[in-house]
């Protein structure tokens, strides 16, 4: 039967009614018409329901204390309290590809050593007197160090200082998941066996030489620490010759030192200083970013939002939504995405 030019209301319903039933039958067969879904799979635009956010460091650090009173790290694996997309809720994402959580040990305490197929990333807050030891490598944790926990590397903290440690920590976890290849496994004893000290793998590969025979293609950084202090005058380099990116301030990008690739295949950093009275200009892109305060205050105004950030406070722009920094008072941003994983993918884009 052929369908009408201008169907009357009875007819409409009987096309509707037929389709259904087509539906409904085809579901029968694990099938469904492509045509009811198409808008919805093929955006013109990246949709995301990633909300611009930011957790104040003030409200994290007294929760995240509290959590030291009601469970030890022992019980806990690891004491971290999520930091949950508002748009994503229940789901252990900051972003829709990455997760992030705030993590404390307290003095004394030991986080046992594991690996897991997601990596991870710290970004060291306030405390001090932490280790992470990875891969054989004890790294020290001072404010705004950036250690890396590869792919299947065993790693483990401990706090044998005085004081509640705190950092970021920012893994692939929902990337991983996504493909469905997550693994992970304990070791009989709670510490590795460290044969590597503080800085061993940053003096190795990342002093302008390498170790002979490294291989040229690592997909991850041998280094375990990029410690703050060594970073932080590259900025201020950057910042004294004008070297000033007028979206993001004086960055660099955090590199494989073998190949000057990303730190991970799956995620990828910069640390930027926006010197006092910064105005960037606006910027987007298809990578959803986690901003941490590393330094000094300012607002980053997020699809037509504002945001005040300080110290150690930790905010997100969802992918494709513009933003743009300001800094009141000299600052420095930690940011890490999944631009690397969008890049090796082809599909990574930017904007104004
Ligand atoms: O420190 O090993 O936030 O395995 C989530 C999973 C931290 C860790 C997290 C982990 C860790
Ligand atoms: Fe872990």
């Amino acid at each position: 039967m052929a369908v009408a030019a201008s169907p009357t209301a009875d007819a409409k319903h009987n096309i509707q009614a037929a389709r259904q039933a087509y539906y409904d039958k085809a579901a029968k067969f694990h099938m469904a018409p492509l045509w009811e879904v198409l808008k919805g799979l093929v955006t013109p635009e990246p949709k995301t329901r990633c909300q611009p956010a930011l957790w104040k460091f003030d409200d994290v650090k007294s929760l995240i204390l509290e959590a030291g009173d009601v469970i030890t790290t022992e019980e806990a694996e690891r004491r971290v309290l999520v930091l949950e997309n508002p748009g994503l809720p229940g789901q252990s994402r900051v972003t829709h590809s990455l997760f992030a959580g705030i993590q404390l040990i307290l003095p004394g305490e030991i986080a046992d050593v594991h690996r897991h197929v997601a990596s991870a990333i710290r970004f060291v807050l306030e405390g001090e007197g932490a280790y992470t030891a990875v891969e054989g490598e004890k790294a020290l944790m001072n404010h705004g160090d950036f250690i890396i926990t590869a792919n299947w590397a065993p790693h483990d903290h401990g706090n044998p200082g005085k004081e509640p440690v705190m950092w970021l920590d920012v893994l692939d976890m929902p990337t991983i998941n996504h493909f469905e290849t997550s693994f992970a496994e304990h070791f009989e004893e709670k510490m590795q066996k460290t044969n590597h000290a503080d800085g061993d793998s940053f003096d190795r590969y990342a002093s302008g030489v390498l170790p002979d025979g490294s291989p040229a293609h690592l997909n991850r950084t041998p280094v375990i620490n990029y410690p703050y202090a060594k970073m932080r005058p590259i900025l201020q380099r950057l910042k004294n010759t004008g070297d000033i990116d007028k979206r993001h301030g004086a960055r660099v990008r955090y590199a494989n030192p073998v190949n000057g690739g990303p730190v991970l295949p799956t995620m990828g950093a910069y640390l930027a200083l926006l010197p006092k009275g910064f105005k960037g200009e606006p910027y987007r892109s298809t990578d959803g970013m986690i901003f941490a305060v590393a330094e000094g205050t300012g607002t980053t105004i997020i699809d037509g939002q504002p945001f005040d950030w300080k110290v150690n406070d930790v905010f997100v722009v969802p992918p494709w939504k513009r933003y743009q920094h300001n800094a009141a008072e000299e600052a420095v941003l930690f940011s890490i995405s999944d631009r690397p994983a969008q890049e090796a993918l082809g599909i990574w884009r930017e904007g104004n």
